[in-house]
């Protein structure tokens, strides 16, 4: 009986995220799930990347929390449009408050979204809220025990970029491990390896994101 709940659950999720992208669709937009666990640099990313992005790309930003708008407040002062969603208890972005997160958006304007999920490795690879990639950000100081501990994301990621790698002298973190887990987990995932303190690794990563745009 409880698996049929959860079955429907996930069925109700996933049709609530196909919504999200039908109307993506009718607008051109490409949608990116950034999903990590909560201090690894997800927004300090979207900081270093947009106002490079932006020079060629339509951009903006969907925001979960559990609370405040910090984060968009990070996103509004560099001037990129941005939608803040919380919510409350939930540890992921639930898709239907993304779906209606749009409403406040101008789709036309925009070619590449970034939705920067919940700070968690777990429940946000689990719930797919309308994207067409997901990235997943893994940073040093984590250490580099995570892609076997949580396999799914990393099996799921289209790319995964592993950030502060200024902070490699200091902390315990073997790349070289995290680059064989994600073989071991299946991934197919383009590894980018990243300070977004120093800009350092970031000329790859936004050409990849760059080629998500047809
Ligand atoms: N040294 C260093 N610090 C970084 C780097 N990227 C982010 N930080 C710092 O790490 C802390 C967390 O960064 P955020 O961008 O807020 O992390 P987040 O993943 O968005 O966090 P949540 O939204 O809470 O899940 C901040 O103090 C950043 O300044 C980096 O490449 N190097
Ligand atoms: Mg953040």
């Amino acid at each position: 009986m409880e698996i049929r709940v959860v079955e429907n659950l996930l069925k109700a999720n996933e049709a609530v995220a196909a919504q999200t992208l039908e109307r993506l669709a009718k607008h051109g937009v490409r949608a990116i799930n950034m999903i990590g666990s909560a201090g690894s640099g997800k927004t300090a990313l979207l900081e270093a990347t947009l106002p490079r992005l932006r020079e060629s790309l339509g951009v903006a930003v969907i925001e979960g929390d559990l609370q405040t708008t910090r984060d968009a407040e990070r996103i509004d002062r560099i001037g990129v449009p941005v939608v803040q969603v919380t919510t409350g208890k939930s540890c992921h972005l639930p898709p239907q408050l993304v779906l209606r997160a749009l409403d406040g958006l101008d789709l036309d304007a925009i070619d590449l979204l970034f939705i920067e999920n919940v700070g968690n490795l777990i429940c946000p690879s689990e719930i797919p809220v309308g994207e067409h990639h997901k990235v997943a950000v893994l940073s040093t100081p984590e250490g580099d025990d995570k892609v076997l501990k949580y396999p799914m994301l990393f099996h799921l990621a289209d790319a995964v970029v592993i950030n502060k790698i200024d902070l490699l002298p200091h902390v315990t973190c073997d790349v070289g491990r995290i680059r064989s887990d994600l073989e071991q987990v299946g991934s197919r995932a383009q590894i980018f390896e990243v300070s977004a303190r120093t800009g350092e690794g970031l000329d790859g990563y936004i050409g990849w994101l760059l080629g998500l745009v047809g």
